[in-house]
């Protein structure tokens, strides 16, 4: 049975309350181990133990030494990918062919990409002229915040608290980590990573808990916590601002989406179906940036929903390392809300090409979070599939007609994180890339990821951009110097 502990001031911990919780299989409801329950007094000790580092030697520590501290955490999570691999497909359940191309080597990118980005950030300077013609000289640095509270959800869970941490700790601030309940293992692993290379202690803390009223809450509450940067859903995302409003604590969102898929006549209809594969059914539809809602042009789109029912019915559901292609969503719980959508689907008189249930996967995964890959047509464009974020296998397809028609579709929405268009005609490309309210647009792709630009959502999907020296706006503050020569 393993045990997560808490991972504060460098050392591992169990904390005070002597309270734990069970970390489940999502593959078959069994029992991975039991994560220590964290609280205020874990909470208030790792926000000291953060605050002293920044006062102590990371504080003081050259720009380069970070630096390179920083790459050897990237070269020891490679190091170490076996163990990171296993710690992410146990706690998630999902293909060991997606985490070790996407969420473990993402793990270490995210230290090495933000470590080059801030070595080689230019600063800012303005000669002025003065009126006793001397002039003077304005420059500005960059000091970290502080203490950076990390809020990380279940679905990528090392990409995604790296994603943070590792611009944070490039900037020189500490960070307390609160992972998702429901995914403890990568984020604990990366505590003896961190002591392995030399970081001091202090600079990379970890707490273990849930949201409301408990350390995900108390961090979010915490004084000597300067800046939040959270990922998870838009509704957590408003609970965590006004948990920051009191003191007037800055915060960086990455949250919800109901992402569109737009598919022109002229696109690449197979090259179109197997992105598609991807955006609607990776990682089990539990990806922010996933497309459940399709848009194809009425010339192409039996052919389109065809292909994609028959790309949906070849996928393999079953355990990591079974060779499959499509793990099991992330718990019981929100098993209970993608079914109650599949059955919203139906009320609101869809039709059901394919999926819309439970897979019958064995007596040995009965107890697991299965569901099976589901594509709808028919809905109006108010059905609650449509406009409602469900994070799982799942899209509705529907047929249009011209370009103005699925620009205001695919902008209906409160949501505005990212789209997927399809298209051969490259001015189209960018007449309708440029009028879609989202904040990452991709052409004949979808999550293709150049860390060096701007990640976020508009509406409702977010607050701010990260990647590359977008990141530097969030995890420093800048400071104007004005010397009269
Ligand atoms: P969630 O909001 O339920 O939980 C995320 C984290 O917040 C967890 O660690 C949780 O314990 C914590 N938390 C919950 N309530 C809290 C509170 N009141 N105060 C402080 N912390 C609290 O999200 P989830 O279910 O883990 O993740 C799925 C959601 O995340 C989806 O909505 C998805 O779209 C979104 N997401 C967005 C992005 C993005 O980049 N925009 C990326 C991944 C996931
Ligand atoms: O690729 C990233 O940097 C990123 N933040 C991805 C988010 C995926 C959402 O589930």
């Amino acid at each position: 049975m393993r045990e997560y502990m808490h991972f504060i001031n460098g050392e591992y911990t169990r904390g005070s309350s002597g309270k734990t919780f069970d970390n489940i299989n999502p593959c078959d409801g069994s029992v991975l181990g039991q994560v220590h329950e964290g609280g205020q007094a874990e909470i208030d000790a790792a926000c000291e133990a953060a605050r002293a580092a920044m006062k102590g030697p990371w504080g003081s520590m050259p720009m380069n030494e970070r630096l390179d501290l920083l790459h050897k955490v990237a070269d020891r999570i490679d190091e170490r990918f076996d163990e990171f691999l296993e710690a992410e497909c146990a706690d998630t359940g999902k293909p060991v062919e997606l985490a070790s191309h996407i969420d473990i080597p993402r793990g270490a990118a995210n230290f090495r990409v933000f470590a080059d980005v801030v070595r080689n950030v230019p600063a800012e300077s303005f000669r002025m002229d003065t009126p006793d013609g001397r002039g003077a000289l304005n420059y500005a640095i960059r000091v970290p915040k502080g203490v950076v509270g990390v809020i990380a959800p279940w679905n990528l869970p090392l990409l995604l608290m790296t994603w943070k941490v590792g611009p944070a700790l490039a900037c020189g601030n500490a960070v307390v980590v609160k992972p998702s309940e429901e995914t403890p293992g990568t984020t604990t692993l990366l505590g003896d990573v961190m002591n392995e290379v030399g970081v001091p202690k202090g600079v990379f803390n970890v707490v273990h808990g849930f949201g409301p009223n408990s350390a995900g809450e108390f961090l979010t509450r915490h004084k000597q916590v300067d800046a939040i940067t959270f990922t998870g859903e838009t509704r957590t995302g408003a609970a965590i601002m006004k948990a920051c409003s009191d003191r007037i604590a800055d915060v960086s969102f990455e949250l919800g989406g109901k992402n569109p898929g737009i598919f022109f006549e002229d696109c690449d209809v197979d090259n179109a179906v197997s992105v598609a594969m991807r955006s609607c059914f990776g990682n089990c539809g539990q990806v922010c940036l996933g497309t459940e809602r399709i848009y194809v042009h009425r010339s192409i789109f039996d052919e389109f929903v065809d292909k994609l029912a028959a790309g949906a019915k070849r996928l393999k559901m079953g355990p990591p390392g079974s060779g499959s292609n499509l793990g099991p969503l992330i718990s019981r719980q929100h098993r209970d809300k993608v079914l109650s959508y599949y059955q919203k689907a139906v009320d609101e008189g869809a039709t059901v090409v394919t999926g819309g249930g439970v897979p019958d996967l064995g007596e040995a995964l009965e107890n697991g979070s299965w569901v099976e890959p589901t594509i709808w047509t028919g809905l109006s464009e108010d059905a609650a599939v449509i406009r409602e974020e469900i994070f799982g296998p799942c899209t509705h397809v529907r047929p249009f007609d011209d370009e103005d028609e699925v620009i205001a579709l695919a902008n209906d929405t409160d949501y505005g994180l990212a789209a997927t268009m399809h298209t051969r005609d490259a001015l189209r490309a960018h007449r309708v890339a440029q009028q879609l309210e989202a904040g990452l647009i991709w052409v004949n792709e979808w999550f293709l990821r150049d860390l060096r630009t701007p990640f976020g959502g508009s509406k409702m999907s977010g607050i701010g951009r990260e990647g590359g020296v977008h990141s530097l706006e969030f995890y420093t503050e800048m400071r104007n110097i004005c010397i009269k020569l």
